[in-house]
């Protein structure tokens, strides 16, 4: 169902999804609007609200058959100070392509935006369209707890979350709403398209891709290998399980969404919710997906067009180091060992107590079920070594003896020389930390958060590559490097020295760099 497939006036700039050119006449102009949304705002107002685009589903969609008995939804969109057309273009895009009887009530949630086009104008242009409801929220309350203000009044059986600049396809709507509708726990994504920042074509996109996440916690996309689709014969209409959603289109049973306690509204403003709610999702029974059929355009843009109440990038960790905290159990190690800066600062990230409780009453899985079963690509060695830790110029190693440390020769099979190098840049055995202890070194109880127990190797060593193979402590000011004593039996931490074996040192196996 498309309701412009005959677009009333053919030859409008942007029609059919086409790319449009700014006239040279207007490029000044163009380009001091580009900040209002940080996409070619000039270029957008020229374009029909309605417009038409190409229907970019693989064969095959469009003689797929869904139920007649699909749930209704509410679609929840929420914004702050977005840009007059775009807004309409989205809200136009859903009216034009989705089956009214699908579509309970599409929820506005104006998150406190300053822009005055957003308050009576909007109201009054809406007033036309009897689903549209808008919610002027009363105080900012960024993009997370606005989208639970929507939820909280919607009355559809499922919520459908959508970006505020967004078009979508035809046929988008009835393949996310069947995926619920054949499990109340499937969250169902569309294929984000590309709508050009620069010229407003709307293009599509390689299929067969996959949400995922790199260290720490990197939201990306990853295309599944030919190999892959080859021995599985995965089919360009099949659905595909995806470890993490991008955050922005979906569509969840709303009962469900409450039953997992929606998302943490501990989470600020922007960012890290998706992770956050995906985690959830698998580890507590339910499963991401995007389904190819559905597909929705979305203006990727290089910079937020709306001010954050603190800084972006602090709200983002935060954000991020909550659901470290919450989800990743002894992962988290490798979140805060790609982020050691926030280590380092001593991150405030709120009580967790009510997130922790509710992991606990839904009794979800613990990560390392998810990596394994959900994630088994991401590289994700619980240390960086582990092993022996061998002295280059000596060719011995080092053991715990009671709780003092000394060298002897070296045997695999001797527990007390099992040593891991951590996430954290410790030197590990059991709960005890080798540390330097003026000229000397000791082993004492791991602290959290302790940077003088924390040792550069390898890769760590970044600025002093000729220092790799050294183990280097930054405790005393100028940095110092671990090394064996005139006895030949003490360790004690000496100025570093590039040449010297004796402050050369290998584990039994490295698993990261
Ligand atoms: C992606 C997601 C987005 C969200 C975000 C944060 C897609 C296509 N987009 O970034 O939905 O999950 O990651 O993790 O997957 N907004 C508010 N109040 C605020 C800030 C934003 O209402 O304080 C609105 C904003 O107007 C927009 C939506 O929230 O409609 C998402 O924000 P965005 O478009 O800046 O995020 P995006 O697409 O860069
Ligand atoms: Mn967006």
């Amino acid at each position: 169902m498309d309701a412009t497939l005959a677009p009333r006036d053919p030859r409008a700039p942007g029609q059919f999804g086409r790319a449009v050119a700014v006239p040279s006449s207007k490029q000044e102009e163009a380009k001091s609007r580009w900040k209002e949304g940080n996409f070619n705002v000039y270029l957008s107002d020229m374009i029909p609200v309605d417009r038409a685009i190409a229907d970019t589903r693989p064969a095959g969609c469009s003689d797929q058959q869904v139920h007649n008995d699909l749930p209704t939804t509410t679609i929840i969109m929420c914004f702050v100070d977005e840009v007059w057309s775009t807004l309409l273009r989205s809200v136009h895009s859903v009216l034009s392509r989705s089956p009214p009887s699908l579509i309970e009530e599409i929820i506005l949630v104006d998150d406190f935006s300053t822009k005055e086009h957003l308050k009576g104008k909007l109201d009054q242009y809406m007033s036309q369209f009897p689903k549209v409801k808008i919610l002027h929220l009363k105080e900012r309350h960024g993009l997370i707890r606005a989208r639970l203000a929507g939820a909280r009044i919607a009355k559809g059986s499922v919520l459908t979350f959508l970006d505020s600049h967004v078009e979508c396809n035809v046929g988008w709507l009835e393949p996310l709403l069947e995926r619920v509708r054949l499990s109340r726990t499937k969250v169902a994504c569309p294929v984000i398209e590309v709508i050009s920042d620069k010229d407003m074509s709307y293009m599509t996109v390689d299929n067969f891709q996959r949400g995922i996440f790199t260290w720490p916690m990197n939201f990306g996309w990853s295309q599944i290998p030919q190999e892959i689709i080859e021995k599985n014969k995965i089919k360009e209409t099949d659905v595909i399980r995806c470890p993490v959603m991008a955050g922005g289109l979906f569509s969840i049973d709303r009962k469900y969404f409450f039953e997992l306690g929606t998302y943490d509204p501990g989470l600020d403003v922007w960012g890290g919710e998706n992770m956050e709610l995906s985690f959830k999702v698998w580890m507590c029974g339910g499963e991401i997906e995007i389904v190819p059929c559905s597909r929705v355009g979305h203006i990727f843009r290089n910079d937020n067009p709306y001010s954050f109440p603190k800084d972006r990038v602090r709200t983002v960790e935060r954000n991020l180091a909550r659901v470290a905290e919450v989800w990743l159990d002894e992962y988290k190690e490798l979140f805060y060992g790609h982020a050691y800066h926030l280590v380092l600062k001593h991150l405030d990230v709120g009580n967790l107590t009510q997130q922790i409780q509710l992991r606990k009453k839904l009794q979800c899985k613990s990560f390392r079920w998810y990596l394994e079963n959900v994630y088994p690509d991401l590289d994700a060695p619980l240390v960086k070594a582990s092993g022996l830790l061998r002295n280059v110029g000596l060719a011995k190693c080092i053991t715990v003896e009671n709780t003092r440390l000394a060298l002897e020769v070296c045997d695999v099979n001797n527990k007390h020389q099992q040593f891991n190098y951590t996430w954290l840049r410790r030197i590990q055995h059991g709960e005890l930390c080798i540390m330097p202890s003026g000229a000397t070194v000791v082993l004492r109880p791991c602290r959290a958060g302790s940077p003088s127990m924390a040792w550069l190797h390898r890769a760590l060593v970044a600025l002093q590559t000729q220092l790799r193979d050294h183990l280097v402590t930054e405790r005393l000011q100028k940095s110092a490097c671990l090394e064996v004593g005139p006895s030949h039996k003490a360790l004690r931490v000496g100025a570093c020295d590039s040449t010297n074996p004796q402050q050369k040192w290998q584990f039994g196996s490295y698993h990261a760099d």
